[in-house]
């Protein structure tokens, strides 16, 4: 027998993973929260029927949101993960032997506990590290009542659906830009260029008006749509101070000194839509 999920985030394209066995399955208080074994990604936890990370292909994605700041800013001491809960993005800020303190505000606890249980082969148990420091709360509240605090912020998000909607705003970019030091800098889940050209291009607008110097940049990841998901980087401090910086210690997965830089070329139709 074989079982398939299929995603449907968008109405018109649908794309699908063999599932060997449902891991769990449960309502938490904030979403419809699943964790599959699948038959060729390893693990995958699922949200609302949304795919946000298998064990195969994730560290396009852990690893372009993390270090492209990371290594923008030199030695981030104070690092604040916005949603997260899965721990992929905690492991790759731990890597940095500067980082002090790894704030995760992440909403849903239940998402922290399973990811624990089903990523551990891949993510070890990065909450162990006495750097890391959860506060399962909404990152709005927390990011109003620390402005001027981190060197870096990264925001691991779902979708902007539902509740998720508010953290792709003006107002919450706002937000997140006050909660940097000066010089710091700041990346985002920034969704697909070809599904979500307008969002993008506003989310642009508001990065442009808060910050001297925001970029968008793009990574392969086959389970999400389009085959790949982009990030908006956001500060004052150029990108491209990043590439004159080694990475930390340990294994890199996805990121290189060439993916790095190749990661800001865009496809024509989409750079003169968000550069003009
Ligand atoms: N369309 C899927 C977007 C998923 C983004 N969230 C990923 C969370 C990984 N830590």
């Amino acid at each position: 027998m074989s079982i398939w999920f299929t995603e449907e985030l968008h109405p018109y394209y649908r794309k699908g993973l063999r599932v060997k066995r449902v891991l769990a399955d449960e309502q938490t208080q904030y979403q419809h929260l699943q964790f599959v074994e699948t038959e060729f990604f390893g693990n995958a936890m699922i949200l609302d029927g949304i795919i946000q990370l298998t064990e195969r292909d994730n560290m396009g994605y852990h690893e372009m949101i993390v270090h492209v700041p990371m290594l923008a800013v030199g030695k981030p001491k104070r690092v604040l993960i916005v949603g997260g809960g899965d721990g992929g993005s905690l492991q790759q800020v731990l890597r940095y032997p500067s980082v002090q303190e790894a704030v995760v505000c992440e909403l849903d606890q239940r998402v922290v506990d399973l990811s624990r249980q089903y990523f551990a082969a891949s993510f070890g148990d990065p909450w162990a590290d006495p750097r890391a420091k959860l506060l399962v709360r909404d990152a709005f509240g927390y990011l109003e009542e620390n402005p001027g605090q981190f060197d870096v912020i990264i925001s691991d998000t779902t979708d902007p659906i539902g509740m998720a909607e508010r953290l792709f705003s003006d107002e919450f970019y706002k937000l997140m830009v006050r909660a940097l030091v000066p010089g710091g800098a700041a990346a985002t889940q920034c969704e697909q260029p070809f599904f979500d050209t307008a969002l993008i291009k506003q989310i642009y607008r508001s990065a442009r008006a808060l910050t001297k110097n925001p970029a968008y940049y793009y990574a392969n990841i086959p389970t999400y749509p389009g085959g790949g998901i982009g990030f908006m980087y956001v500060s004052d401090t150029p990108w491209e101070n990043g590439l004159k910086t080694s990475l930390p210690p340990g294994v890199n997965n996805y990121i290189n000194p060439e993916v790095h830089k190749a990661a800001f070329a865009l496809p024509e139709f989409f750079r003169r839509e968000l550069y003009g």
